[in-house]
């Protein structure tokens, strides 16, 4: 201020001197930039001046203090199960459990369809039982009498059928057709067990025959017909052919009803001779049916009671004739290869194993 007061002293100075070849003045500043115009100066206060430049920036502040700790992250995600624990042991048994209700009291016995399940029962027992019978003496352990499948019966003797047996004279073999086609007599004791049945279980199989007997002297013979070895096929269906020779392959068996029981027998072997052979390929004669070949008459009744055979004119054998000791020529059993014509059979038992 002091300043600004020198000037403006000096300034009047030289007006007062007559120095005024100057419009204006500039006034030396002290600190401050003002403008002194001689106008102003002349005539009153001038106008306001600019605004002056800004300042230089302050210095950078100081650095904040650090912010605070961030909230708790989520919850991590749940761990694999573990491992499965050891077995427990058994546990001990139960105690035994209550006794049970009393039943209901039953109904009145229906008799009718009591008797119904009961048959019904025994059919399929039979069904059972016929099934475990063995179909010939062959498939059976047994011997003696007993019933084969299908209806069947048999007496078995080690595997060989028994068809007739005869030793006490017990048993009437002066029978009928019928009688001999069915059978008679008694499975235990004597017998005849049928011609149907013994076609039946010969038919078409491999059988052979065997005759044993027993003479009032009590010896014994046997006679046995199996097939040749030595005859080939060949030879026996020749035979068959060309010479009306009954050759088959068993060397047993008979024909059916239709051709009266045909006998085919072949091959013997055995002690008491063949008194067969001469009957072989006749039919089946009895006392009220004459199928043999004498024109005279019918040989089961030619010298008494015969009994059914295979007679031809008439017999060098014939077991089914009256029972007993013989009292003349070619009476009662007759079995002439081994006995001759007078002297009869005890006991005999003619049999087939069929293979
Ligand atoms: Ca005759």
């Amino acid at each position: 201020m002091l300043l600004q007061l020198t000037a403006l002293l000096l300034y009047f100075t030289s007006l007062v001197s007559g120095q005024q070849q100057c419009s204006y003045v500039t006034v030396a500043t002290c600190g401050d930039d003002v403008t002194v115009t001689p106008g102003n100066l002349l005539s009153g206060r001038g106008e306001k001046g600019d605004t002056g430049l800004p300042g230089k920036m302050g210095p950078r502040g100081f650095t904040g203090n650090n912010g605070a700790i961030g909230p708790i992250g989520p919850k991590g995600d749940t761990g694999m199960p573990g491992g499965v624990g050891r077995r427990g042991e058994t546990g001990r048994q139960g105690p035994v459990g209550p006794k049970g209700h009393k039943g209901e009291k039953g109904e009145a016995l229906n008799l009718e369809d009591f008797n119904r399940d009961l048959n019904e029962i025994r059919e399929r027992l039979r069904d059972i039982d016929n099934r475990l019978l063995p179909v010939s003496c062959l498939t059976s352990s047994l011997n003696g009498y007993q019933i084969l499948s299908n209806n069947k019966t048999g007496v078995c003797d080690h595997k060989w059928t028994v068809f007739q047996r005869r030793f006490d004279g017990s048993v009437d073999f002066n029978r009928t057709w019928q009688e001999y086609k069915d059978g008679f007599g008694n499975m235990e004791g004597e017998f005849w067990l049928g011609l149907d049945q013994i076609h039946e279980m010969t038919s078409g199989q491999n059988c052979k025959l065997k005759v044993k007997m027993t003479g009032f002297d009590a010896t014994t013979a046997y006679a046995q017909y199996r097939k040749a070895k030595s005859v080939s096929w060949a030879t026996q269906n020749k035979q068959k052919n060309t010479n009306n020779v009954f050759c088959f392959r068993s060397s047993f068996a008979i024909d059916d009803e239709s051709d009266n029981y045909r006998l085919h027998v072949s091959g013997f072997s055995g002690t008491a001779g063949d008194s067969l052979v001469y009957h072989n390929g006749y039919q089946f004669t009895s006392k009220d049916r004459d199928n043999d070949r004498w024109n005279g008459g019918n040989c089961a009744v030619r010298h008494g009671a015969n009994g059914g055979w295979w007679y031809c004119w008439c017999s060098h054998s014939k077991l089914n004739a009256e029972w007993g000791r013989s009292e003349g020529h070619n009476r009662n059993m007759i079995w002439y290869h081994w006995k001759g014509w007078n002297e009869a059979i005890k006991e005999s038992t003619m049999m087939f194993k069929c293979e």
